[in-house]
């Protein structure tokens, strides 16, 4: 097991990209790791802007002296060191198809997000190419309880953001995505996954997630009439 002075991860309380490493941690059975919150909105620190000089984000993971940026980078190496509990198929075929589609995946959440302090046309356009790419999600899903199959994988981890961030994001915006009717498999799975017992282990409350991206939209919002 990893001393935590070898395994160091800077993160962000909210930041569903940094619990992606979290997650993959607890299902491997790392919980020897230093976890350093970043005060990313006003004071970021000065080992995040050495250690992720060009985009200054979370996560970031030091192993070893050694840091690596970009969560699903970080989850693919976690999977390579920690051999236990494997996240991605051993075909190398059905490993990239897994990779490429959590790459698919990743746009919605900028989106999703994006569209929680948008207004009018632009805002329509998120919700509804958002609500489109979920129907590709809808299928992959279908029949299973995890994307992993019996158990939570790489593209579980990848999608974890619609469990909680998505909800928070809908409130925030007044907006539906992911309407149950629509989406029976990905909604049965937002419980499989958020009822995994080293899943919830990891979850921010969602009445604190709402108030901190309530604050955001009033930023942004802010930032696009001033523009
Ligand atoms: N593609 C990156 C995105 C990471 C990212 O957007 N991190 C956000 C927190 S969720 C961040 O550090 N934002 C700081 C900033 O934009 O200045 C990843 O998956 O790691």
């Amino acid at each position: 097991m990893e001393k935590a002075a070898e395994l160091k991860l800077l993160g962000f309380w909210v930041s569903p990209m940094v619990l992606r490493v979290e997650w993959a941690f607890m299902l491997k059975g790392i919980t020897d790791y230093e976890y350093l919150d970043e005060d990313l909105l006003h004071n970021k620190s000065s080992l995040l802007l050495q250690l992720n000089p060009v985009h200054k984000k979370v996560p970031v993971l030091i192993h070893k002296g050694k840091a690596i940026a970009e969560s699903l980078v970080i989850v693919g190496y976690i999977e390579e060191t920690w051999k236990n509990h494997p996240l991605l198929p051993q075909d190398p075929y059905e490993k990239a198809r897994i990779k490429s589609f959590a790459m698919f995946a990743e746009k919605l959440i900028f989106d999703s997000y994006t569209a929680s302090w948008s207004q009018g046309e632009a805002k329509e356009k998120l919700v509804n190419s958002t609500i489109e790419a979920f129907e590709k999600i809808e299928e992959e899903i279908k029949g299973k309880k995890f994307f992993g199959g019996e158990s939570v994988g790489y593209l579980d981890i990848a999608l974890g953001w619609i469990c909680l961030w998505l909800p928070a994001w809908e409130e925030v915006g007044s907006m539906t995505i992911l309407d149950p009717k629509k989406f029976p498999g990905i909604s049965s799975w937002v419980q499989n996954f958020v009822n995994q017992p080293v899943i919830k282990e990891k979850w921010p409350s969602k009445e604190r997630v709402v108030k901190f991206y309530q604050e955001r939209r009033i930023v942004r919002m802010g930032m696009v009439k001033q523009a």
